[in-house]
């Protein structure tokens, strides 16, 4: 007897858009949606197939008999239709938009891990084409992190605590003793690495999830200077776009309150780009942390961003830093060295501090004290530092 040896595909379904549609229609007509996505993807499947849930959203399943691109289009135009006939709540129609990924079970699988992976990948990139369905080729391979996955590694990273601290120590320029540190976010992940904010942060900004976190950055911040010397101050970034949200003002005070910490012991920077959107609120904002409640603001990055001038008359700050990009080269370019020499004049003329970041040698930190300079913060000094360190070298 001959076997026809019999290949199958498998396949991960999901409801597109669910929070938005969670959001829309309220949790309960959200869950009797899942029951009706549960119940035609039933109906979409065929009686030899095997379909199991992964997750509250995830339908997935092994087509029986299904191997050829023809048979997975034909299925997917099955999938297509059955999706096609609104569902209503309370009368009005909603469509329930789907995305699949397929990928094949190899004839000599042991398992279906590798086939769901592969479909995995396939439905993301479905979901970000915004089509129907995507069959796992080389070209899902060349997705990045899935930024959904990393969001929710992030939550989970701000529950368990895997969120730490650095600091970085900021110098007197004259005296080159240390007036304060700005703290700076680690992430030590599970797996032992250390990542930087550069990983993390933009994608935790374009989500809420940076606001959980911002929060824990400026409580621990003010926590920490609850256990130093009074003379001591120190910054915390903040994301620009958290100036719109009036929590912050109700986060800082309480923490101020709880731990009995000065305020001006405690500034927030905020880069540059808080001038180019929302400028009016923002600026605002900055002004009503400094005035009601006494913290120090300063403008981060500066230099970098496409402000006009025109702000600075008025502009609710305290310090003004340098962006590290003109301070590095800031001796073998004549318009580095320039533009530091303007910026430092013209925050002075307004009675702003100004710091110079990405000092890293000493004569760089030399002549930025000649040039009457405020503070430093660089490599001359020392890079960002685990908290134990920081306090050893510099403190107890
Ligand atoms: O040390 P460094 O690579 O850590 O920091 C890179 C950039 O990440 C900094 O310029 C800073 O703007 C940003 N950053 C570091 N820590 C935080 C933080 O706690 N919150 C926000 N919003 N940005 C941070
Ligand atoms: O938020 P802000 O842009 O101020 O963060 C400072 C960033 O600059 C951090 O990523 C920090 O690790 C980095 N940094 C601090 N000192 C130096 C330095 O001397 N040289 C360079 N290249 N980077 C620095
Ligand atoms: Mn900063």
């Amino acid at each position: 007897m001959i076997s026809t040896p019999t290949s199958n595909v498998l396949g991960l379904v999901e409801l597109a858009d669910s929070d938005g549609l969670c959001d829309t229609y309220g949790p309960d007509s959200f869950k009797d949606l899942q029951h009706v996505f549960v119940d035609r993807l039933k109906h979409w499947t065929r009686k030899n197939d095997h379909w199991h849930m992964l997750g509250n959203d995830r339908f997935c399943v092994v087509l029986d008999g299904v191997s050829s691109r023809a048979q997975i289009e034909l299925a997917a135009a099955k999938l297509r239709r059955v999706f096609d006939e609104p569902h209503y709540v309370f009368n009005k129609p909603v469509r329930m938009e789907v995305n699949a990924g397929f990928a094949n079970i190899p004839e000599d699988a042991t398992d279906t891990d590798l086939a769901v992976r592969q479909a995995s990948m396939a439905l993301r990139q479905a979901r970000k084409s915004s089509r129907l369905f995507e069959v796992y080729g080389p070209q899902c391979e060349q997705q990045h992190v899935d930024k959904r996955q990393l969001v929710r590694e992030l939550e989970l990273a701000v529950e368990v605590g895997e969120l730490e601290l650095y600091y970085q120590p900021k110098m007197h320029a004259g005296y080159r003793n240390l007036i304060g540190a700005e703290a700076l976010m680690r992430w030590h992940t599970k797996d032992q690495t250390v990542r930087r904010p550069d990983e993390f942060i933009p994608v935790a900004e374009r989500n809420h999830v940076i606001r959980p976190m911002t929060w824990w950055a400026i409580k621990s911040t003010v926590a920490r200077l609850a256990r130093w010397p009074d003379h001591l101050s120190i910054s915390v970034n903040v994301t620009p776009t958290l100036l719109l949200d009036d929590e912050i003002l109700a986060v800082v005070r309480d923490a101020l309150d709880i731990y009995g910490v000065k305020a001006a012991r405690l500034t927030l920077e905020v880069t540059e780009s808080v001038m180019v959107e929302n400028q009016e609120i923002m600026l605002r904002q900055l002004a009503r942390l400094r005035e009601e409640i006494g913290v120090r603001v300063s403008i981060d990055d500066f230099g970098t961003g496409f402000s006009s001038l025109a702000y600075f008359r008025d502009l609710p700050a305290d310090e003004i830093k340098i962006d590290k990009c003109f301070v590095i080269p800031m001796l073998e370019s004549k318009k580095d060295y320039a533009i530091v020499k303007a910026v430092i004049d013209l925050a002075h003329n307004f009675s702003l501090k100004v710091v110079a970041e990405g000092v890293e040698t000493g004569e760089i930190a030399q002549r930025l004290a000649n040039m009457r300079c405020d503070v430093l913060q660089g490599y001359a000094f020392d890079a960002p530092l685990m908290i134990d360190d920081f306090e050893k070298r510099y403190l107890f």
